[in-house]
């Protein structure tokens, strides 16, 4: 008999064979906070953990990861990417058209948005990003001391980005807990998405209003999309749909990324002298952050078929978390995974996912990265922490909530 019961959304499933049960709750605040010892244990179950409270399994190791991860066929979004199974329970919002749907449907709105982003696209932007970066960095460095996730991280991504859409206006609160809200809302219902829920939905008509044609400028990603519409590639409201996906995952994801390089900095100043002897390493410094500090820790996959990893028989329904921030952190594939280090150049991180899922901001993300840290590296001297760092819990984002720092002028 087929087990029925529903939990967090999705069906329950029994225990795989050979695979441990381990009794952890991944969404629990304190591990969220500082998910250090979380990562190496989920690691050392072996390929994968069964999550008896959610019924889930978890993986956190390089290579079992990044083949749930990558495999599209077997290892569907379009079942969701969070907890909850989108074939049997109504998603909160409509489903992303880019992120939560599977070949040939993807194909098509992914095709516009990599358009939209392209490498062309996103490198008439630099000299821009690059000059707003000097100027918040020249501001920053009259101050005594300041939170670098508000002044900074937050500051910078909700100015250059929603001006390289093409939005009229920018609102940097509804932008963040909107995203903050999109990001918590794929995991259980917990305080964490509760609050997130009461706090962004409001913001969430906003952003709906800004993804209207008539609210872009002619010129930004906003418009190239709409100018696909305008081909017939695809629809008026698709278009919206596109944008709307845009604000989601494009601004708590670099305010993250942003705010953990400065973490990642101030805590390691051989590596920021290191940096500033050679600010070309601003780009290695923003992905060597990326895969310390992974921004999205965990998304899930659901399995579409029954299957098998690494041996072990996975049945067709399961839920599993891939757990992106562990297995950036996998010793068996990064030696001395857990040392910052901006000379170690990693191309195969998986903080910005793989395969056709793969982020499809990543050239506007590392534009960013690169124009902050180039900033940062020509102007200040060094980076001090004038208070305690307070990390914000969130089910799919590692984030900073406050940074308090002092920057020395060089
Ligand atoms: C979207 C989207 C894309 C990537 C991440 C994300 C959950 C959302 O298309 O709405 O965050």
């Amino acid at each position: 008999m087929r087990a029925t019961k529903m939990i967090e959304g999705h069906l329950e499933i029994e225990v795989p064979a050979g695979v441990p049960a381990w009794d952890v709750d991944p969404y629990d605040t304190a591990i969220l906070s500082d998910p250090t010892e979380y990562f190496k244990e989920l690691r050392s179950k072996g390929p994968f953990a069964y999550l008896p409270r959610y019924s889930m399994l978890a993986c956190g190791r390089f290579e079992e990861t990044k083949e749930v991860f990558s495999d599209w066929h077997r290892f569907v979004s379009s079942r969701g990417v969070g907890i909850h199974d989108f074939s049997l329970e109504e998603p909160w919002r409509p489903p992303s058209i880019v992120l939560e749907v599977d070949p040939p449907y993807h194909t098509k709105t992914r095709t516009v948005i990599e358009r939209a982003l392209s490498p062309r696209a996103v490198g008439k932007l630099r000299v821009s990003f690059r000059e707003a970066a000097d100027k918040l960095i020249d501001e920053l460095l009259e101050k005594e001391s300041f939170d670098a996730v508000s002044e900074l991280a937050e500051a910078f991504s909700t100015t250059v980005f929603p001006d390289a859409v093409g939005l009229g206006e920018t609102d940097r609160r509804r932008l963040v807990d909107y995203g903050e809200l999109v990001f918590s809302a794929l995991g259980p219902d917990n305080e964490l998405r509760r609050n997130s829920m009461a706090k962004g939905l409001e913001a969430g008509s906003w952003i709906m209003e800004q993804c209207q044609r008539d609210r872009l400028k002619p010129e930004g990603f906003g418009a190239a999309i709409y100018a696909a519409a305008d081909e017939g590639e695809i629809t008026e409201e698709e278009a919206g749909m596109l944008v709307r996906s845009l604000l989601s995952a494009g601004i708590d994801t670099t305010v993250t990324a942003l705010g953990s390089a400065i973490w990642c900095l101030a805590r390691n100043p051989e590596q920021f002298q290191r940096l500033k002897a050679d600010p070309q390493l601003a780009r290695w410094a923003f992905e060597e952050t990326l895969r310390y500090i992974s921004p999205v820790h965990s998304f899930c996959r659901t399995a579409d078929v029954d299957t098998e990893v690494s041996g072990i028989k996975i049945v067709k329904g399961t839920k599993i978390l891939c757990v992106l921030g562990a297995a950036n952190l996998d010793e068996n594939h990064w030696p001395e995974a857990d040392k910052f280090d901006i000379e170690r150049k990693p191309s195969d991180h998986l903080a910005l996912g793989v395969g056709i899922h793969a982020c499809v901001g990543q050239n506007v993300a590392r534009a960013e990265g690169e124009a902050m840290l180039t900033a940062v590296a020509n102007k200040v001297g060094s980076i001090e922490l004038s208070d305690e760092a307070l990390w914000r819990p969130n089910n799919s984002i590692r984030t900073l909530d406050r940074l308090p720092v002092r920057f020395c002028a060089a």
